[in-house]
């Protein structure tokens, strides 16, 4: 298959003036008629073939201009040459069948358990009708859906609705891949919102019968996501309804479609005794992100996907603010920072790497990633902070009143920063175009009056991009004398060279505290003693590198006690201690001061240090790195889970969420050394769904949790997202030698319903979750792993390429596990019929 390359951008050569669309909805065969209004565009000036992209259409009837004309499609769409064109405007109508309950692969319009459901982006649009479908082809919409259902929805504003028909009319022009349409009968969750200027919207979360009662986080979620993005960045909603719909067969998490939002039903169906803390905060999240996506996305869209981190990078920022200002904003950043470790960092550092605005691509569903994402948002942080929160506040408005109604570019992006600050961005730009994560050492030089520090800035190659340039790298810095004071409050050095220096007048050698806030995303390489990293975990103000000190104090040990069998010792065990009984720090943070280090993190700060990983050996000492830990703690474990409990009825919000998390990780020590008797009382005991999940993690990991388990099922049994983790949990925790066999035994299972997205990932992707098992060196992981992403691909390769990242990090490992992996990368790749989609994310890891 052919890459489609950024440079070759051409505005498309019509406009679309309106769009018009009858759907006559039946399982196998859906009529779908479109009359779509044209004309030249004088962006493309000459005469030019109507090309309109189809896949998978069964054309019944074309007409020009009301007359019927010939015209075969392609496999890939429909032209009408340029010598049947009208010089001026012109209508194109076409009837075409489709076949939803056939569609596997849950693009275009599907069905999901005898409801009718739509997915669009990136381009779904072109498996339901003819149409130009890109981004920068934006038109208003009128829709007329019938069928035996009672509730049909789609875009904008209703304007009428009978028995099996209703009509819909979305005046905001939008690019196809904001469509969406949505049947079934469902009932609604509802609640009125009147907008700052006073607008009344109606608010609907649409769900299956006997879900209504799990609607209400996610109601009031929304209800605060609209006000926030009112009171914050001054965005008014813009039409009279908002829908939410919740689907159980869906491939990613939720779609932003214009007025009408499809949800994954895991990320908005919730109650305290089927969700827990960390659903109830990813689904604020998530309602967030797409909400806030009316603006940053539908308003102003992309003009093509290579710039899909205009609106996802922005989006996600914009949610990461709105969370810390719902929640706390240094546990939000640190939870933020251990999933851009986790995700872009490994992406970054691997054969998947891309820039953030990627040049070329095979298949754009591919690039829904973590670099895009997550990367994306920091790049916004960055600029944030160097420009000011005042800059960005101007720019944003510049922004939404400069190209509201627009399909933006990166270019437009920057200019307005430009605009409205004054700032050349033309270096921070290499932030979007090079890929890699930059790797900054730092030294320093105390004379006893001047401190100096020097930074040196490494810009790795990456897969087609062997050189780069220095990048513009915003690095927040404080200073703490030795007694703990701040002697200098946090302040941004803008590194732009690739060696530069710094000095401070000090009278007193200062301790520095480098890249507050985690300021940039980069790897700081610094020579630090543990006692230095114990006394910032003990003084830093900067939430953020209190939090780094204790994650690389426990990373030097566990490092060390893989490489050369060194003990936990009271450096670590002390500061530990320290922190967890801490009571004027807030419980969240406490408990995330008590995580270990990842295994997958840990195989890749070993890597970036030379050592080549172990992942059984990682297993084995992260295990007693925690032993050792629940015995320092052990005596006053049980005080503190005591003094932590909610006498209370659950509540999700943050403070009794961070109790919980703190009460759960002091319940996951003890379990180590009590034979697991707390942890099965607070199972019994549990009267949500966190204390439940906490309690049986704490035994699983403990090897124990058996007869938990089989409780878990008789009681969950019907209910498929809470099953989901009772199968994702097993095969996550399982010990390494038996991850493999415990995944092949719950493939059988009658409930893994494999074509099931959600079940799918909570099996397979539990099993290249678990580290050790996924890499045993029998190399079973890799073979089962592949297995299955063969099966699934024919059906759904968009959830097939995306779980491949699995197999992302062969070259950290040894020479044995490099070899299996390239061979199950071969065997895919020699698999005929593979797809487009699985193909590239294989080609790409093959190198
Ligand atoms: N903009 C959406 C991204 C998306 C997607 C969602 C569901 C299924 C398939 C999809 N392809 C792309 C989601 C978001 O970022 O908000
Ligand atoms: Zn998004």
């Amino acid at each position: 298959p052919r890459a489609i390359h950024l440079s070759d951008y051409l505005p498309y050569t019509h406009l679309v003036e309106e769009v018009a669309l009858v759907f006559r909805l039946a399982p196998k065969a859906t009529r779908v008629a479109a009359t779509l209004r044209l004309a030249p565009n004088p962006a493309r000036p000459g005469r030019h073939d109507l090309r309109l992209d189809g896949e998978n259409l069964r054309l019944l009837s074309l007409r020009l201009n009301g007359a019927a004309l010939e015209c075969a499609p392609d496999d890939t769409g429909l032209t009408i040459p340029a010598a049947h064109l009208p010089d001026g405007p012109f209508t194109v109508e076409t009837e075409v069948e489709i076949d939803p309950e056939g569609n596997t692969a849950l693009e275009g319009l599907y069905m999901s358990r005898g409801m009718y459901c739509t997915q669009c982006e990136a381009e779904g649009f072109r498996k339901i009708t003819f149409y130009p479908d890109r981004p920068d082809v934006m038109a208003p919409f009128r829709v007329r859906v019938e069928g035996d259902l009672p509730v049909l929805l789609s875009n904008g504003n209703p304007t009428g609705q009978g028995t099996g028909w209703a009509e819909w009319v979305d005046p905001w022009p939008k690019p196809a891949y904001l469509f969406a349409l949505v049947a079934g009968d469902l009932v609604a969750h509802s609640a009125p919102f009147r907008t700052a200027s006073g607008r009344e919207v109606a608010l609907n979360i649409w769900v299956r019968k006997g879900d209504e009662d799990r609607c209400a986080y996610a109601m009031d979620s929304l209800i605060r996501s609209m006000r926030w993005d009112e009171e914050v960045y001054g965005r008014e909603y813009d039409l009279d309804v908002f829908n939410i719909v919740a689907v159980d067969d869906f491939n990613m998490g939720a779609m932003e479609n214009k007025g009408l939002n499809i949800f994954n039903s895991k990320f908005v169906l919730a109650s305290p005794e089927t969700a827990t803390d960390d659903d109830f905060a990813r689904i604020e999240a998530i309602i967030a992100h797409e909400y806030f996506h009316n603006w940053t996305g539908n308003r102003i869209t992309c003009r093509d996907w290579f710039q899909l981190c205009l609106k996802e990078g922005l989006t996600v920022f914009r949610d990461q603010q709105f969370s810390g200002d719902m929640r706390s904003h240094a546990v939000k950043r640190i939870e933020d920072v251990l999933l851009l470790r986790a995700r872009q960092f490994r992406e970054d550092g691997g054969p998947l790497a891309h820039p953030v605005r990627p040049d070329s691509y095979v298949e754009i569903n591919n690039f829904y990633t973590a670099t895009i994402y997550e990367k994306g948002a920091e790049v916004i942080g960055m600029l944030k902070r160097l420009v000011g929160d005042e800059g960005y506040a101007k720019a944003l408005d510049l922004y939404f009143t400069r190209h509201d109604g627009q399909a933006a570019t990166i270019e437009d992006w920057l200019t307005v920063f430009q605009d409205a600050t004054g700032r050349d961005l033309t270096q921070f730009k290499r932030w979007y175009t090079e890929a890699g994560t930059p790797r900054v050492k730092v030294w320093e030089e105390w004379d006893g009056a001047t401190y100096t520090l020097t930074f040196e800035q490494e810009n790795p190659p990456t897969p087609g991009q062997p050189e780069k340039g220095a990048k513009v790298i915003p690095i927040a810095l404080g200073l703490l004398n030795p007694n703990g004071d701040e002697v200098l409050p946090t302040t941004v050095l803008e590194l732009t060279e690739g060696r530069q220096s710094f000095r401070f007048p000090a009278a007193t050698r200062p301790v520095p505290s480098i890249l507050r806030g985690f300021s940039a995303p980069v790897v700081l390489e610094r020579e630090v003693s543990p006692e230095e990293r114990a006394f910032l975990l003990a003084h830093d103000t900067d939430p953020f590198n209190k939090w780094e000190a204790g994650r690389a104090l426990a990373k030097d040990l566990l490092a060390r006690m893989v490489t050369d069998g060194a003990a936990p010792g009271p450096d670590w065990l002390d500061a530990i201690a320290r922190v967890t009984f801490d009571e004027t720090l807030d419980p969240a943070f406490r408990a995330l001061a008590l995580r270990l280090p990842g295994e997958d993190d840990m195989a890749a700060t070993l890597h970036a240090g030379g050592v080549t990983p172990d992942p059984a050996r990682i297993w084995t000492e992260r295990r007693r790195m925690a032993e050792a830990l629940a015995k320092r703690l052990g005596p006053q474990l049980p005080g503190l889970i005591e003094a932590l409990a909610e006498p209370g009825p659950f509540t999700p919000d943050a403070r009794a969420a961070g109790r919980r998390s703190l009460r759960i990780a002091a319940l996951n020590l003890l379990t180590r050394i009590d034979g697991g008797r707390a942890a099965q009382a607070a199972y019994r005991a549990a009267n949500n769904m966190t204390e439940e999940v906490g309690a049986l993690v704490a035994l699983l990991e403990a090897g124990a949790g058996q007869e938990e388990l089989v409780a878990f099922e008789a009681r969950w049994a019907k209910d498929r997202n809470v099953m989901d983790k009772w199968f994702a949990l097993q095969i996550a925790l399982a010990h390494p030698d038996r991850a493999v066999g415990v995944t092949e035994a719950l493939t059988r299972h009658p409930d893994f319903d494999w074509k099931n997205p959600n079940r799918f990932r909570s099996v397979i992707g539990a099993l290249s979750g678990n580290h050790a098992g996924f890499h045993h060196a029998s190399g079973a992981g890799y073979r089962l792993v592949a297995d299955w992403l063969l099966k699934l691909d024919p059906l759904n390769p968009q959830t097939a390429a995306r779980m491949s990242t699995a197999f992302d990090t062969w070259p950290r490992y040894d020479a044995d596990r490099q070899g299996m992996v390239q061979a199950e990368l071969a065997r895919m790749a020699a698999t005929p019929g593979l797809s487009r989609d699985l193909g590239e994310m294989v080609g790409r890891m093959r190198g």
